[in-house]
C-alpha cells in the first residue's frame, strides 16, 4: 500500500506555481487576484476559504475576501458577484458552498462571468470540459487528476467507479476519467444513493472514487485487493478522545481498506489539499488569459 500524501504532491504543486508567478510578475504579469465570497458563518466554510487565502499569500497572489450576512437575498448576492465581474482587478471569483436555503446555487453561479470562473463551476465552464475544449476544471477533480499524474498512475483500460453524482464532483470526475488522455482512458462506472448492488460494481473496480459525503461508506468487503482508493469525503464525526471532541473521517473505512489497496488517499491531508491546489492553478490560468 502506498499512500497518495496530499502533503507532499501539494506542497510539489505550490513550488511550481510559485515559480510561474514571479516568472509572469517578470514578464511585466500583474499578480493574480482571487476574490472570495463566504456567506454566513458556517465552520467547515470559514475553514476552506480561511485556507484557500493563507494560500494566496503563500504563493504571491493577491486575495479579496468578502463575508456577507447569512440573511443577504439572492439579488444582493448577485449584485456582488457583478461587481465583482466588472471589476478589472479580479482574475477569479468563487463563492464558496453551500449557501443558505433561501439561495440558489445555481443562480449565482450563472452569474460569474465565466473568465473568472476559476471554480469550473459555471455552465460554460462544465460544457467545454465536457467537449473536452480548454476551460477551468472544478477544482476537486483538477487535484485528484494532478495527485494521479504526481504518482504517474496510469490509468489507461481500467475499470473506475465513481460513488456520487454531484455537480462538483462526481459527475466530472466520470468526465474525466474517461476522456482520451492520460490520467484517462478508463472504463467508468458512475454510482450513486439509488445503485442496486453497489457491492457488485466496486468489488470489479481498479479504482474507486468515494465522493458519496457518508462517514465510512466504503467498507473493506466492497473493495478488490489491488485496487487504487480516492476519498473525497471530509466528514466530521464525534471522538471524545481528542480535544476537540470530533475528527475527520473520508467516506472510505481507511484503517481496514488501506492494507488491500495498492494506493490510497488519508482523509485529512489528501484531496482537500489538492482541491486548493486545483483552485490556485485555475486562478493563476485565468490572471494569465485576462493578460494582465
Ligand atoms: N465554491 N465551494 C466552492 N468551491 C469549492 O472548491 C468548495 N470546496 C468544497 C466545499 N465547498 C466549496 C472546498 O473548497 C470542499 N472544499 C475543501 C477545501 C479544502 C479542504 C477541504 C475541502 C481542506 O483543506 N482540507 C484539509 C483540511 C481539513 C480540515 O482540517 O478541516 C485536508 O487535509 O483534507
Amino acid at each position: 500500500m502506498q499512500l497518495l500524501d496530499g502533503v507532499l504532491v501539494s506542497g510539489h504543486i505550490k513550488e511550481q506555481i510559485k515559480q510561474e508567478v514571479t516568472e509572469w510578475q517578470a514578464e511585466g504579469g500583474k499578480k493574480p487576484h482571487l476574490a472570495a465570497i463566504l456567506v454566513g458563518n458556517n465552520p467547515a466554510s470559514e475553514a476552506y476559504v480561511g485556507s484557500k487565502v493563507k494560500h494566496c499569500e503563500e504563493l504571491g497572489f493577491d486575495s479579496t475576501l468578502l463575508r456577507l450576512p447569512a440573511d443577504i437575498s439572492e439579488a444582493a448576492l448577485i449584485a456582488e458577484v457583478e461587481q465583482l465581474n466588472n471589476d478589472d482587478a479580479i482574475d477569479g471569483i468563487l463563492v464558496q458552498l453551500p449557501l443558505p436555503e433561501h439561495i440558489s446555487p445555481d443562480s449565482v453561479i450563472n452569474a460569474i462571468t465565466p473568465d473568472k470562473d476559476v471554480d469550473g463551476f459555471h455552465p460554460i465552464s462544465q460544457g467545454r470540459m465536457l467537449l473536452g475544449q480548454p476551460t477551468f476544471l472544478p477544482a476537486t477533480p483538477y487535484g485528484i487528476m494532478l495527485m494521479l499524474e504526481y504518482y504517474k498512475i496510469d490509468t489507461t483500460g481500467m475499470h473506475c467507479v465513481v460513488i456520487g453524482r454531484s455537480n462538483i464532483v462526481g459527475t466530472p470526475m466520470t468526465i474525466l476519467m474517461s476522456r482520451n488522455g492520460n490520467p484517462g482512458n478508463a472504463t467508468v462506472t458512475m454510482c450513486h444513493s439509488r445503485t442496486k448492488n453497489l457491492k457488485e460494481h466496486t468489488l470489479s473496480a481498479d479504482i474507486i472514487i468515494a465522493a458519496i459525503g457518508r462517514p465510512k461508506y466504503v467498507t473493506v468487503d466492497m473493495v478488490k485487493p489491488g485496487a487504487i482508493i480516492i476519498d473525497v469525503g471530509i466528514n466530521r464525526i464525534d471522538d471524545p478522545t481528542k480535544k476537540s471532541g470530533s475528527r475527520l473521517v473520508g467516506d472510505v473505512d481507511f484503517d481496514d481498506v488501506a492494507p488491500i489497496s495498492s494506493y490510497i488517499t488519508p482523509v485529512p491531508k489528501g484531496v482537500g489539499l489538492m482541491t486548493i491546489c486545483g483552485l490556485m492553478k485555475n486562478t493563476l490560468l485565468a490572471a494569465k488569459l485576462r493578460g494582465r
